[in-house]
């Protein structure tokens, strides 16, 4: 398959405010750094990406939160500190509608859904690159007619259009769910295999029905983001049946996730999508340090088989897995059938 794929990712290495401690983030550079290596053994054809399209971005994110993560590390250094991360620590809670305060500490907040992730020099370059990942592996499958494969680091689909959060900075799944639509297809679907639920996704695109989100993940009840992924949130509006939340409990194992990806293929099929991306996180592995589902490195080459047979232009999209030493080869495992 074609890996899309760039260095730029080790410049971004954040500290995230975990149970009570500062610690440097289980979202590490050594994760980007066993899937490459993997998917160059299983002899996995590399291309580097185009330019990011700015006009792309715009359609995904809003133009004040563009401009404050390209500018907030410097505006963090001439405020605060070189030496600390740049991190919420006040949240508009309960205020829909917050004016944005002028102060990069407050905006901080204004722009982060939690503290479970920070700012560093090198974020917005490395969330920038990895957005381009996505949109390359978007274009190619495009061009192709072939799927392809975005090593995105960091992961996208906690961020939505004016937030960070989760380990998520720039929306990578949504940004090649809608570089997909751009290129003509009418209706793009987006299922999301990450143990955490997408709500940067979710809310992204919560009244369009144009791209539908489906979901599976751990229960929110349990689980972070905490106030989203219930199977209630179906969308808004015009959006209202293109959303669908599959949260699973604690514990689900294969035949559980199995279950659920019908369901989901179930509703690609009647909403008519004619383009998917898949949204890969591997961190239902049995051994991730965050997550609590039982999958084997197998039950990964079994999710995608459907996956595969449903022969859509597909991209997928790297998200999360923390379980570092096998993380290659679960990633491995479910592009195997997309080669077949
Ligand atoms: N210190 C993704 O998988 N933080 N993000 C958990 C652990 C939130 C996960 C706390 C987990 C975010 C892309
Ligand atoms: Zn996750």
């Amino acid at each position: 398959m074609r890996v899309f794929a760039s260095d730029q990712h080790r410049l971004h290495h954040a500290p995230e405010l975990h149970l009570g401690r500062l610690e440097l983030s289980t979202e590490c550079p050594q994760r980007a750094e066993q899937i490459r290596e993997a998917l160059e053994q299983y002899g996995h054809q590399f291309a580097a990406p185009d330019a990011l399209d700015h006009d792309l971005l715009g359609r995904v994110h809003a133009a004040d939160y563009l401009e404050f993560l390209a500018t907030a590390w410097t505006r963090w250094c001439d405020a605060v500190s070189a030496d600390a991360p740049a991190m919420g620590i006040f949240w508009p809670a309960g205020q829909r509608d917050a004016l944005r305060p002028d102060n990069i500490v407050g905006q901080l907040g204004y722009y982060s859904l939690g503290a479970d992730c920070s700012i560093v020099a090198g974020t917005w370059l490395a969330a920038s690159a990895s957005a381009a990942l996505a949109q390359s592996a978007a274009d190619f499958v495009v061009a192709e007619q072939k799927p392809a494969y975005a090593l995105c680091r960091p992961p996208g689909h906690h961020a939505s259009a004016s937030q960070f959060g989760g380990y998520c900075y720039l929306n990578n799944s949504a940004l090649a769910a809608q570089r997909l639509r751009d290129s003509g297809y009418a209706r793009v679907a987006i299922i999301d295999l990450d143990y955490h639920h997408g709500n940067g996704t979710q809310s992204i695109f919560f009244a369009r029905d144009d791209v539908l989100c489906v979901s599976i993940h751990a229960d929110p009840r349990d689980e972070f983001p905490w106030f989203w992924g219930h199977a209630s949130e179906r969308g808004d509006g015009a959006g209202h049946g293109y959303n669908l939340n599959l949260p699973l409990p604690t514990g689900a194992g294969a035949e559980q996730v199995q279950a659920a990806l019908g369901s989901a293929i179930g509703a690609l099929q009647r909403a008519g999508c004619e383009a998917l991306v898949i949204a890969l996180g591997v961190d239902t592995y049995v051994d991730d340090p965050l997550g609590t589902f039982t999958l084997t490195t197998d039950d990964y080459r079994h999710l995608a088989t459907p996956l595969a047979a449903l022969a859509l232009p597909t991209v997928i999209v790297q998200e999360g897995g923390y379980a570092v030493g096998p993380i290659g080869d679960n990633v491995a495992a479910f592009l195997s059938p997309f080669d077949a």
